[in-house]
């Protein structure tokens, strides 16, 4: 299958493009490098060293024979976008091109605005692109749990039966998104729904759960093909940030009383889900949208499990209380519904404290390279 992964420098699409490739597909990244760029703005950096990405795919060739082309280009330069659809006429287009970061799109009005810009344009560019140029192309974008947010009942996969004065209907599910990234999601989520009700589009919307972990079978194959791992306060995610503070004997940033509960999965899985979804492609006009997250953790329990394992490791931390620069809801309740991946296949990969183990091995061995400025969090939600 011709698969395009835009977003392919980044910490999900680097391992999925790999993966994909190993699987035999044809795939081209498209990436514009801005993570890149917003690491030199913030004074952050990897904790794993990464290559550039033409030389990442140069290795790749190396070590597995396959070519993986690259188109340096911003999906928010529609003739840029345009090319790319007319070019390679890609039979599924894995969306990952954001900005990711909720602190990012909350640092100031500027940030916020930007946030909305980039990933807006970007996707509404993607989908005018397929209307005119490959208009059976299979959208695969990337969405966000945290579209939902934490409603005091359980959150199904994009729909819910509405019972209302006697009537009844199927409707999108209500979001009540926690950061300005998080709405750019929303908004997209709406434009996607849209496009494929006016123009027939075939669109998955994979409504992620935060990611952990580094590694994948492939970036295993070679030092040089390792993933980027953020643990700075904008853009490092809950449990990769709480293995990197371990690795320093940092305390563990829980952000007030830790019992914020959140979807997650292992970046294996994230490769997977992706596969998944290009496979078995949406109808034509059909808007779907999948859950993909495989457990269930409140913050602080992924801090306990880290500092478990980081003591056996000899490395003592406590978890620290610290004061929550969000504003996010305490104690509440959440269940959400992750079927439909599970009933195409996915065997998830569950937090065990092997795989803890592993990763903050990693982490130890590269702790030269951590900024502990930038592990405690500097931009509030007020
Ligand atoms: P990342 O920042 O590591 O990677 C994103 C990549 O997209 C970067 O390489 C960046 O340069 C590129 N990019 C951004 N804007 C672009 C544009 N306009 N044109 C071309 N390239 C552009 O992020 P990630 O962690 O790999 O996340 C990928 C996607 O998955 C995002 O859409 C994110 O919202 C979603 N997601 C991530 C997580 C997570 O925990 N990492 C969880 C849920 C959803
Ligand atoms: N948290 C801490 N301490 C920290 C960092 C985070 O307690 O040091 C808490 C946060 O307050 C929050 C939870 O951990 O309650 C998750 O925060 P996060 O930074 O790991 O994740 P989040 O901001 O939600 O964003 C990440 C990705 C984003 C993706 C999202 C999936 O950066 O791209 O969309 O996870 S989800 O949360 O399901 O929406």
């Amino acid at each position: 299958m011709k698969i395009v992964v835009a977003g392919g420098d980044g910490f999900c699409g680097w391992p999925t493009a790999l993966y994909l490739s190993q699987k035999g597909h044809d795939v081209t990244i498209v990436d514009n490098l801005v993570r890149r760029e917003i690491d030199e703005e913030l004074g952050s950096n990897s904790v794993t060293p990464i290559l550039e990405l033409e030389e990442r795919v140069a290795v790749w060739k190396e070590v597995s024979g396959k070519d993986i082309a690259v188109k340096i280009a911003d999906l928010t330069d529609y003739d840029a976008v345009s090319a790319i659809f007319q070019e390679i006429q890609p039979e599924s287009f894995v969306h990952f091109a954001e900005h990711r970061s909720a602190p990012y799109s909350m640092i100031d009005r500027e940030h916020a605005i930007e946030n909305h810009r980039n990933n807006v344009e970007g996707t509404l560019n993607v989908l005018w692109a397929i209307k005119d140029f490959a208009p059976d192309c299979h959208l695969v974008k990337l969405g966000t749990m945290g579209e939902y947010g934490q409603p005091n009942i359980d959150i199904e996969e994009g729909w819910l039966e509405v019972e209302h004065k006697g009537r009844k209907d199927r409707l999108p599910y209500p979001k009540q998104p926690g950061s300005f990234y998080h709405l750019t999601k929303v908004h997209d989520s709406d434009n996607i729904m849209f496009a494929c009700k006016i123009w027939g589009i075939r669109a998955t919307d994979l409504n992620q759960g935060v990611v952990y972990g580094l590694e994948t079978d492939e970036t295993r194959r070679d030092p040089r093909l390792v993933n980027r791992f953020d643990y700075d306060a904008v853009f490092g995610t809950a449990l990769n940030r709480f293995i990197v503070q371990a690795a320093i004997g940092h305390d563990l940033t829980v952000y007030g009383n830790g019992s914020q509960t959140r979807g997650y999965l292992d970046i294996q899985d994230t490769v997977r889900c992706i596969e998944i979804a290009c496979e078995n492609p949406a109808d034509v006009g059909e808007f779907r949208v999948y859950n993909q997250f495989t457990e269930q953790f409140s913050v602080k329990e992924l801090a306990e499990k880290v500092q478990k394992v980081a003591r056996d490791l000899g490395n003592d931390v406590e978890l620290a209380t610290t004061e929550n620069p969000r504003v996010e809801k305490y104690d509440h309740y959440y269940n959400a519904v992750n079927t439909n991946l599970l009933d195409l296949g996915l065997q998830p990969h569950l937090l065990t404290e092997e795989h803890l183990t592993e990763v903050l091995k990693v982490a130890m061995n590269n702790t030269d390279r951590v900024k502990r400025e930038l592990v405690l969090p500097t931009v509030t939600w007020k």
